[in-house]
């Protein structure tokens, strides 16, 4: 059965064609639009996945927000332009005439990134850090979704009370400090306007302020990740989105935790399916199987 997996986020939307053996055919990219109304993600949806419709036999999506009923809800709308509310299951099936299943972008990951581990643990917890910081849990080998689908929704955790407010309306939250907007955010003189990937240029380039902007969001990941821990008792914590997965990134977030106690020191690793977990875990989910 072949499935079209689509994973919509804060930055870019992707889609692809999953078969039963988890092979991805035809793997496309748009940005995503940042517009208040829903006709703009609408439309990139169409354009995104029309190619692929006439191959599949159902649609799986990954999406940013809270995924409660079919229903995209932000929890934090600056990262869809100010988009706070999507009818993702009705516009896809309105779009493709197929049966769709939609959950979170970070719980589909973790799904996928679970069955890449899950020889070792059966309890592991996924953390994507990209426009935001998303997450999700397994525990003894169930993927935790939340009965309103908010579970795992770790960037909404709070880092620092004077820290900056979040998009979220609470102050100080992970998100605010450590997701790609959040380092975009904070930049200042010559770094102001530039956006997370170019801060990470100028960061392997020497420049000081970057390299700063990157070590306040790896420090905070760390003391998340210990958070983590300690209420999850996970066995190995995964890091993916392009922030999670730039170079030197994860390396930092080792470092900075291994200066906590014995108790929240946890296995860590980059993502096995890099950018492709939420695709990945969405089709996955679908398919109801194991890979
Ligand atoms: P999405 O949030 O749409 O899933 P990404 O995982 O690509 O998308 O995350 C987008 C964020 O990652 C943006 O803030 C962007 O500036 C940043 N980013 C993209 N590429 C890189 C890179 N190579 N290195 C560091 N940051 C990156
Ligand atoms: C935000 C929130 C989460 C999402 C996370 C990562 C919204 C729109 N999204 O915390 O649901 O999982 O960002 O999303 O409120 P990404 O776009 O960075 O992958
Ligand atoms: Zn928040």
């Amino acid at each position: 059965m072949v499935t079209l997996a689509i994973d919509i986020g804060g930055t870019k939307l992707a889609a692809a064609l999953i078969d039963s053996e988890r092979h991805m055919h035809q793997r496309r990219e748009l940005p995503t639009p940042a517009s208040k109304t829903p006709d703009a993600l609408r439309s990139a949806l169409q354009t995104l996945v029309a190619p692929l419709i006439p191959h599949a036999r159902q649609v799986a999506i990954a999406s940013t927000g809270i995924i409660h009923e079919g229903t995209l809800l932000a929890i934090n709308p600056q990262n869809l332009g100010g988009l706070l509310h999507f009818p993702l299951v009705s516009t896809l099936e309105m779009l493709s005439g197929l049966p769709v299943l939609a959950v979170n972008d970070a719980q589909a990951a973790t799904w996928a990134e679970y069955h890449a581990c899950q020889d070792e643990t059966s309890d592991m917890v996924f953390i994507t850090v990209s426009t935001g910081v998303g997450g999700g849990v397994v525990s003894g080998g169930t993927l935790l979704t939340g009965r309103g689908g908010l579970a795992g929704h770790f960037g909404h955790t709070l880092a620092d009370p004077h820290g900056p407010r979040c998009g979220c309306g609470r102050i100080g939250c992970v998100e605010a400090i450590a997701s790609g907007r959040g380092i975009a955010a904070a930049a200042k003189d010559d770094l102001a306007g530039c956006d997370a990937k170019s801060i990470f240029a100028r960061a392997a380039e020497g420049h000081a302020q970057a390299q700063a902007l990157i070590t306040h969001s790896a420090h905070t990941l760390a003391r998340l990740i210990a958070d983590v821990k300690a209420t999850t008792d996970c066995q190995r914590v995964v890091l993916g989105g392009s922030v999670g997965l730039a170079s030197g990134y994860l390396a930092q977030v080792q470092t900075s935790l291994a200066q906590l106690p014995a108790v929240y020191q946890v296995a860590m690793s980059a993502a096995h399916y890099r950018h492709d977990a939420g695709l990945l875990g969405a089709a996955l989910l679908a398919q109801g199987g194991h890979f």
